[in-house]
């Protein structure tokens, strides 16, 4: 099925300027980046992404680190686009994260994991339209 996903490159890898690396090992995949910017979060909007997990004990913690600096976030396009960036990802902790994939090679811990995918056709609808308009994604 031809999929949206959406993907957040994190301030830890931002901040090391590995942003680009990171979505070209995207792209490599054959996944097409139909819309990227860079956009600072407050923590009050870090909060509502991640509204999810509010009730988890990492949450504020989360939410402080996601608006702590700048991130990039970025739409692909492809097959099964939401299943192919999870696994390009690797594991939410680079620690058990597959030798190769992004968060073994750049993940700093469980929470400094340099990248956000969308974990379903539903979370991505929400997450895609919370970053970009029709116009920005035609
Ligand atoms: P995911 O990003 O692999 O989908 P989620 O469980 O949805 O993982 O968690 C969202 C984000 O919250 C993670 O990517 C990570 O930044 C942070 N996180 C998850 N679990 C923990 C934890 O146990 N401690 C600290 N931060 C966590
Ligand atoms: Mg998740």
């Amino acid at each position: 099925m031809l999929e949206r996903t959406l993907v957040i490159i994190k301030p830890d890898a931002v901040g090391r300027n590995i942003t680009f690396q990171i979505l070209s090992m995207i792209e490599k995949e054959g996944l097409k980046p139909i819309a990227v910017k860079s956009v600072r979060l407050s923590k009050d909007e870090a909060g509502k992404f991640y509204y999810v997990h509010r009730d988890k004990p990492f949450f504020e913690s989360l939410t402080n680190y996601m608006s702590s600096g700048k991130v990039v976030v970025a739409v692909f396009e492809g097959e099964n686009a939401i299943e192919r960036v999870r696994k390009i990802m690797g594991a939410t902790d680079p620690k058990k994260a597959e030798k190769g994939t992004i968060r073994n090679l750049f993940g700093i811990d469980i929470e400094k994991n340099s990248i956000h995918g969308s974990d379903s056709p539903q979370s991505a609808e929400f997450e895609i339209k919370f970053f970009f308009s029709e116009y920005e994604l035609l």
